[in-house]
């Protein structure tokens, strides 16, 4: 076997202040996800999806193409089975954690849960609407509970269809009513990849594939939707804000608390507790300065765009974080926490507490909570936080923090581009249209040790920013472009072409736009559903030019999203590696097939400048297809800030004349 080659910290990650920390995780002898990676190459097999473990006859591992397993299962058939399990698995983690909201809104509705309340009647109101439930001269909590009953009944509905499925463009609506995959009920559609997929059920692979589109459209236009639409509620819809974002975010004085996971519910009640007078004062009897908080991965995002909470980074800087050493509580609830996070801290002073009672992980203290309780255990931990502080040793906390401005919910968007008595994507759709703004790329997901942390995000995202194309942004994605700055309107406009960098000038917004956390990309569903609908981007998602990306994805939740964005109609790329590239049919089925059957599909490509150039191809073959002009960015860039600019250089007299028609007056 050939030796393990382990890369340098600065093939590791894009990000400098990742770099002290893997230097030191190196002298400190002890183990990172990168070195992990380094020292593990992924199973040959069971990368491409060609090991099947359904049963106990296998598991087959199959190795080429005609083989089959015990059970005469062929590659297809087995390389579909896992993909739509992942699928499943990821809706179900993300429409678990909306059905977790839903009994939230209504322990709070019932004034059963202290600390929680309706922050956002709009939005309550507006989704009230969605659900057909009356609001006329009803109390506000009357209405969350109906909202909160409406939600948890969809996810054990047996027949008919998910309510919000008619957020949709119509003319999706109908097709994914003639393809019999529009989802009955959320629990049921994970339930029926899981039995579909059993050993002796479904084995044809488009057919499997397609309760897979079924399951995921039950997230995004389900468990997601209802996930976002109730935090919403509960804690505030997003509109911009100041922040700053990575490790630099820790403070040596302070007792520091990060927050890491994806569900907002606890970690709103740490904000509130580490702004309680009382336990400030309680941490100045510890030697400490104050309470920090800052957060990781989602969590990090919801309370990141809600309240300005700091970002201390994306995935890969869980262990980075407890490197710092200054970290003296990590509060974890759910998804994406590293088993090898209790065994890490075991270096440091640092705790790690998880909270929901979905888990547990050995080496980590438990203090669950629920939503009655949740502020009586923020304060607990707080304390505990506090108390750990004295037992802090050395840190190492890099000097390193970009500014952002997050917080671009699909309320805010449409209220920017069109004023409060007006909000609507107008603007945005007729920018598209002449070609000032290319087209739309959301760019999303997590961070993977396989690649080198951020380094996909920041290329894809600098080039197409560079080619006119608005970039919007959720989970890992977001962090990674918040970190390098490019979530600040006027550093960012450095790297956006003539045409975008004109109409964000004009709007006053960043050239990338972050929407939150990963359940919040059914936030950029309803702006794609939108555009589509609002007049001259043809009338399906379809049809507008945008494409998704996810150059550096880990989680089988990111599979979800892409599935239900092609179902959507989107043009989704995942980078890093074919999960199915065992079966050239099912690869074949996720791009070729779905893109006839619903217009969008799913790539799997590698090199970002490739995904790059596959992006700009679909959007420019979008445009061509609506009638629209071509791209050329020679016809802008002549007007906005870049004139002014220009202007400023020449001679006094010269710019008055071109800017009030008359020369100075000597
Ligand atoms: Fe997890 Fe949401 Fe992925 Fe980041 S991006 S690694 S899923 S935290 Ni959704
Ligand atoms: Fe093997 Fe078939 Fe069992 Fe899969 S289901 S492990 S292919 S025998």
């Amino acid at each position: 076997m050939a030796k393990k080659e382990f890369r340098t910290p600065e093939q590791a990650s894009a990000d400098p202040a990742a770099i002290p920390l893997l230097e030191l995780a190196e002298a400190m002898g002890v183990s990172t996800a990168f070195s992990r990676a380094d020292s593990m190459p992924p199973c040959p097999i069971g990368s491409r999806g060609m090991c099947c473990s359904m049963c106990l006859m296998g598991p087959c591992r199959l190795t080429k193409d005609g083989q089959v397993g015990v059970c005469g299962a062929t590659l297809e058939t087995i390389t579909a089975r896992i993909f739509a399990r992942h699928v499943a698995a990821g809706s179900a983690a993300h429409s678990d954690h909306g059905r977790d909201l839903a009994f939230t809104l209504r322990a709070a509705a019932k004034g059963e849960a202290k600390g929680f309340k309706i922050r956002d009647p709009f939005k309550l109101k507006a989704v009230a609407g969605y659900l057909g439930i009356p609001t006329d001269g009803r109390p506000l909590n009357d209405i969350a509970v109906d909202i909160a009953d409406n939600a948890i009944a969809q996810f054990g509905q047996q027949k008919g269809e998910l309510a919000y499925l008619k957020r949709a463009p119509k003319k999706r609506y109908d097709l994914w009513k003639e393809l019999d995959i529009a989802p009955r009920g959320i629990d049921r559609e994970v339930v029926e990849v899981m039995h579909r997929t059993h050993m002796g059920d479904d084995q044809e692979a488009e057919h499997i594939l397609d309760q897979a589109m079924r399951c995921a459209l039950s997230d995004g236009w389900g468990g997601s939707m209802l996930a976002t639409d109730i935090s919403d509620i509960l804690f505030g819809t997003p509109s911009p804000l100041v922040s700053q974002v990575n490790l630099g975010v820790l403070k040596d004085d302070e007792v520091n608390v990060i927050i890491h996971g994806h569900e907002p519910t606890l970690a709103e009640m740490l904000v509130t507790a580490m702004n309680d007078p009382e336990l400030i004062a309680y941490a100045k009897t510890k030697g400490a300065n104050g309470l920090n908080m800052a957060g990781i991965c989602c969590t990090s995002n919801e309370t990141l765009v809600r309240h300005g909470v700091p970002s201390a980074g994306n995935f890969l800087h869980q262990e980075l974080a407890i490197l710092t050493g200054a970290v003296e509580a990590m509060v974890v609830d759910v998804q994406c926490i590293m088993q090898a996070l209790p065994n890490l801290a075991g270096n440091f002073h640092t705790e790690i507490i998880t909270t929901s009672p979905k888990v547990k992980i050995q080496g980590a203290t438990h203090i669950p909570f629920d939503e009655h309780n949740a502020l009586e255990v923020a304060r607990q931990i707080v304390r505990r936080a506090i108390d750990n502080y004295p037992n802090r040793k050395g840190t190492t906390i890099p000097d390193v923090v970009s500014d952002v401005v997050p917080g671009f919910s699909h309320e805010y968007i449409n209220y920017m581009l069109g004023g409060s008595f007006r909000a609507s994507l107008r603007p945005l759709n007729d920018a598209i249209m002449s070609g000032r703004i290319r087209g739309v790329v959301a760019n999303v997901g997590c961070n993977n040790p396989r690649v080198q942390q951020d380094g996909a995000h920041n290329s894809v995202v600098a080039q197409l920013l560079a080619n006119d194309v608005l970039v919007v942004e959720t989970g890992c994605g977001a962090l990674a472009s918040a970190k390098c700055g490019l979530l600040l309107g006027e550093a960012a406009m450095e790297w956006a072409g003539p045409g975008l960098r004109e109409v964000c000038e004009a709007v006053g917004i960043p050239p990338v736009l972050h929407m939150g956390s990963c359940v919040d990309n059914t936030r950029i569903l309803t702006v794609l559903s939108q555009m589509a609908t609002e007049g001259g981007l043809g009338e399906d998602i379809s049809d507008v030019p945008a494409v998704a990306l996810a150059p550096e994805w880990m989680s089988e939740k990111a599979m979800a999203i892409a599935s239900y964005a092609a179902a959507s109609g989107a043009y989704v790329i995942m980078g890093v590696h074919n999960p199915v590239d065992g079966s050239e049919e099912v690869t074949r089925i996720l791009s070729e097939g779905w893109e006839e059957k619903v217009g969008g599909k799913i790539e799997f490509v590698i090199e970002p400048d490739e995904i790059v150039a596959r992006s700009l191809a679909h959007i420019d073959k979008k445009r061509a297809a609506l009638g629209l002009p071509a791209y050329d960015p020679d016809k802008w860039g002549k007007s906005g800030d870049r004139r002014m600019e220009a202007l400023l250089e020449l001679p006094l007299d010269v710019q008055a004349e071109a800017l009030y028609g008359m020369p100075v007056p000597a």
